[in-house]
């Protein structure tokens, strides 16, 4: 290309850019493919220079450090079964010691494996309440760390009712579809509530606390995460290249993280991740700074707070966040009524997501008009919006399992 065409082909891009920010009410809106020394990233080689400054400012600013894979963390497969949920799976429960010892902290996770399918890839999602409210299946061992009170837990603790109170049948599909499906609970990684960071795998990294960017809790989810795919390379009968990793809601949040710090993830499915998920702040509309930072203090690092009333005039914004998954696919779902995640806000982190995916030689999201109910769209980035409220939905589990057929077939 010659000198002239570049420079009318970054100016075209540029004002596309600004018409795009102008139309949605988001100028100033941060741009993925500008350095902060302001030199345009226009090479894939370049945008591995602006990925590292982007990965250091979310790990300062937001989501906080995060440690290496714990040198003596060993792992035990406790329990399994070629015939579990009629002979349609075989099972697995494993645990992960974090710090190789018996009596230290420790996640389970389940996994399903469709026996009629030779080394499947698999969702690992990572969980509310305990592997045991994914499954009526009595084998799946109950769950006994910290849980939030409710109706199916006494004193902090799951009781047998919660067995299969969420996603059985949806479970069940997507093994019947060829992939498998794997499990953790984020309590037994970090219970969610603000402890002074103390409890769960903080209490083996007290050196990442009293700072700014300390280890917070959704850095701990998105770290534990990567910790459950540390098994799944050593384990044979899984297809580690094809994990996509699921997260609704909070724990939407985690795994958009995990799939941006984690490239070893293959796919991310982030499920009404709404504010601190894949939601472009700078509209102001939803669940804000202030709200998060002060119902859940814990979920993000101290310096996040410095932004608290500040969401219209970021310096950066969760698009950036996402741009960090690419060129990897990322399936963003939404729903009507969940207006405290911002659905369109939701959509836009994936329109402005896009020139990187671009740059990096694939579509990203094919449009920049919030699609209707129903009706998906689908590149590399994947959107959907149905009716109904803050859930994870059979229609929800369809259109990830469309997104992976399309990217692991
Ligand atoms: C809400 C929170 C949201 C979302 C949700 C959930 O209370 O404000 O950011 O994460 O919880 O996890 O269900």
């Amino acid at each position: 290309m010659t000198a002239k065409k570049f420079i009318a082909l970054v100016c075209i891009t540029i004002g596309a850019n600004l018409t795009l920010h102008a139309q949605n009410n988001l100028s100033g809106l941060a741009d993925p493919l500008t350095m902060s020394n302001g030199s345009i990233v226009t090479t894939a080689k370049q945008w591995q220079q602006r990925r590292k400054e982007l990965l250091h400012l979310f790990t300062t600013e937001m989501y906080g450090q995060m440690p290496a894979r714990p040198a003596n963390m060993s792992f035990k497969v406790f329990e399994s079964s070629k015939n579990a949920l009629g002979g349609l799976a075989t099972r697995k429960q494993v645990t992960v010691f974090f710090n190789g010892k018996s009596d230290g902290p420790q996640m389970d996770i389940l996994i399903y494996l469709p026996n009629k399918v030779k080394k499947p890839g698999l969702i690992l999602q990572l969980g509310f309440n305990g592997n045991q409210t994914l499954s009526n299946d009595p084998a799946v061992k109950l769950n006994t760390s910290w849980v939030a009170n409710g109706k199916n837990a006494e004193n902090n603790k799951a009781t047998e009712a919660s067995r299969g109170t969420t996603s059985n049948k949806d479970v069940e599909m997507i093994l019947n579809r060829g992939y498998g499906f794997a499990t953790i609970y984020c309590g037994d990684i970090d219970p969610d509530f603000d402890d002074g960071f103390k409890n769960g795998v903080h209490s083996l990294y007290p050196e990442l606390q009293a700072r700014g960017d300390n280890f917070s809790t959704i850095g701990a989810w998105a770290w534990g995460l990567s910790r459950a795919l540390d098994y799944i390379e050593t384990d044979k009968d899984i297809n580690a290249k094809k994990v996509a990793v699921f997260g609704f809601s909070r724990l939407g949040k985690a795994a958009l993280w995990a799939g941006a710090t984690d490239t070893r993830f293959a796919m991310v499915l982030s499920n009404e991740s709404g504010a601190g998920g894949v939601r472009i702040f700078r509209r102001g509309k939803g669940e804000d700074i202030k709200q998060l930072c002060t119902a859940f203090p814990h979920w993000f690092d101290v310096n996040f707070r410095k932004y608290i009333g500040r969401d219209t005039m970021l310096p950066f914004d969760q698009h950036l966040v996402i741009s960090l998954i690419a060129p990897r696919p990322i399936a963003i779902g939404s729903a009507l009524g969940d207006q405290w995640s911002d659905p369109e806000g939701e959509f836009l982190g994936g329109v402005y997501a896009t020139p990187v995916y671009k740059l990096l030689g694939t579509d990203g999201l094919p449009t920049t008009q919030m699609p209707g109910i129903n009706d998906p769209i689908s590149g590399q980035i994947q959107y959907h919006i149905r009716p109904g409220n803050h859930n994870i939905l059979t229609y929800d589990w369809e259109q990830y399992l469309n997104f992976m057929d399309k990217h692991f077939k």
